[in-house]
């Protein structure tokens, strides 16, 4: 490492003073203006990844669904996975250390992680439609190179395609081909085996409006259109070419309003769905009949999703292992359908997808969904190579194995995918011949609320058993389950935001009335025994 060098390059992109930064659950997320050193360093840390493990390391420059004034970086681990905790921790150090210091903190990392500097590094390098991207993409660009690396740039990509990028180049293309058209042409071609398998003949192509939150899913699902045409005719609204980033549309909007977004007309029973500013999240809905918005969450997404997977690996009659994991703030009815009806092994983990990848790794087919739509299904290498084979024979058995085998190519088992999601609900429905009505007729969900309230440090309420009991401050638990007991088919857990300065407040019960009383009377507790600050909150509710 030449200091004199890095010094020098370091002192192009100083570090503000009288900041924190940290590495949380969705990597560094703040305004823009304040992440331009952060990116050089998240380069430098890149490259030194790339050293210690001997792969391609992602770097994707996003802040998903924030405003569009805020930015953000994730770095992406070899097999297309989340950066490993150990290294959330050397970002999180590094991003704070002080301009000089900056060499030393290189130094350490080197020596705990075990970094080899001589080795060659390649760093891949996506990022988002935000004015901001561009700029802070070729401070970590410079950053890679301070270090020695070589880069590959892929420009605008969603998250989920770098994620794809990175997993291919580390596995010699036996994942599929590290280039967009690679990406595209694998799930286009699942995804047409899939729908000629429907064959439900005289039936017209079924038909999707998308709204693209003005993000990059906008300009991916435009070129992966012509691939996926004669199975599925998609129209995209919210295309970036009037509106702003998520405002006032995109997944996030409508999961937390539970209402359309703007910039979308829909005309009863048409199916809809929003993904969200970097195309890693999807949340799906239609007006019924009588003109009621009806929303398909990462709930309804994993229930049709799991229990097409779990009927198709009953016909093929191998004893795989199945598995479904959801966080908290699954709907309490879905939970029940999934275990009670379907007989399926749910479990529950922290919010922040990668403890969901995580448990999800432990089966033969894991499915995992957050309730904000951002999800997926991973396949153990044996149950892969299980199916493929099985897929191979022209029987009963072997139809089922080549849907399956298709199912495998179609999600992407990286991350969460809104593109990939999207054909595989599409080729479910599909091949059930269910319509979006039909499929939120599996079980209704019921009345919940989610309200946030603002406390001088959140970190007074710690939580245990995935977040749904509060340990601290003294008494809150206490104050819940006895509010709890007060409504029928009731729930309600609080825990601090990882990516917000406040406490969030889960609520569900029988009716809608009793969910937002419910959801009321718990941010009162909290706001009493956590030391809110500001308005008490009132009833009615704030997201
Ligand atoms: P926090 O702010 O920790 O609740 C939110 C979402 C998570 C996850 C992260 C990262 C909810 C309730 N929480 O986390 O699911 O998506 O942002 O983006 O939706
Ligand atoms: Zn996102």
């Amino acid at each position: 490492m030449d200091v004199d060098a890095l010094r020098k390059q370091a002192a192009l992109h100083a570090k503000p003073p009288g900041l924190a930064f940290h590495y949380g659950t969705a990597g560094f997320r703040m305004r823009a203006e304040h992440l331009d050193h952060v990116m050089f360093r998240m380069g430098l840390l890149a490259a030194l990844r790339s050293k210690q493990t001997g792969a391609a390391i992602g770097v994707m420059v996003t802040a998903s669904h924030n405003p569009e004034e805020d930015n953000g970086v994730k770095l992406v681990d070899p097999l297309g996975e989340m950066l490993a905790p150990a290294w959330e921790e050397h970002a999180t150090r590094l991003a704070n250390a002080e301009d000089p210091d900056l060499p030393r903190a290189l130094l350490r990392i080197v020596e705990e992680a075990a970094v080899e500097p001589a080795r060659d590094a390649v760093v891949l390098i996506g990022r988002d439609t935000r004015p901001s991207s561009e700029q802070l993409a070729q401070a970590a660009r410079e950053g890679v190179a301070a270090l020695g690396g070589r880069l590959h740039d892929y420009g605008l990509l969603t998250t989920p395609q770098l994620h794809y990028m990175v997993r291919c180049r580390n596995t010699d293309g036996r994942y599929g081909k590290p280039t967009l058209d690679g990406y595209y042409r694998k799930l286009s071609s699942a995804f047409a085996e899939l729908t000629k398998q429907a064959s439900r003949s005289g039936d017209e192509r079924a038909s999707v409006k998308v709204d693209c939150a003005n993000g990059i899913g906008a300009l991916k699902l435009r070129e992966m259109e012509p691939h996926v045409s004669p199975g599925l005719a998609v129209q995209l609204f919210n295309d970036g070419t009037k509106g702003k980033l998520n405002h006032l549309c995109g997944a996030d909007f409508v999961k937390t309003h539970q209402k359309p977004p703007h910039g979308l007309e829909m005309k009863p029973n048409e199916r809809c769905c929003s993904l969200d500013g970097d195309a890693d999240r999807i949340v799906y809905y239609y007006l019924d009949a009588a003109g009621a918005f009806r929303l398909l969450d990462g709930d309804k997404m994993a229930v049709l999703m799991s229990t097409f997977l779990q009927e198709l690996l009953a016909e093929v009659g191998e004893s795989f292992s199945v598995g479904v994991v959801q966080t908290a703030y699954a709907n309490g009815n879905s939970t029940r359908f999934l275990e009670e009806v379907m007989k399926v092994p749910v479990y529950c983990t922290k919010t922040g997808v990668k403890h969901l990848h995580h448990k999800a790794q432990e089966f033969d087919v894991g499915v995992y969904f957050e309730a904000n739509g951002h999800g997926t299904a991973l396949f153990s290498e044996a149950a892969e190579v299980k199916i493929k084979q099985l897929a191979e024979s022209e029987d009963r058995k072997g139809k089922a194995a080549k849907v399956l085998a298709n199912l495998i190519d179609l999600f992407n088992q990286t991350a969460g995918d809104a593109i990939s999601d999207m054909l595989v609900i599409e080729a479910i429905l599909a091949l059930k011949g269910l319509t979006v009505q039909q499929w939120d007729a599996l079980y209704a969900d019921l009345p919940n609320r989610q309200v946030k309230v603002k406390v001088a440090d959140r970190t007074v309420i710690s939580t245990t058993d995935a977040e749904r009991r509060a340990v601290t401050p003294p008494g809150l638990q206490e104050a819940i389950d006895s509010l709890v007991s007060g409504y029928r088919l009731s729930r309600a857990f609080v825990r601090p935001s990882g990516t917000e300065d406040v406490v969030r407040v889960y609520a569900e019960a029988d009716s809608q009335e009793s969910a937002d009383s419910l959801a009321h009377a718990v941010s009162l507790a909290v706001f009493e025994l956590a030391g809110g600050i500001g308005e008490r909150p009132q009833p009615g509710f704030t997201r």
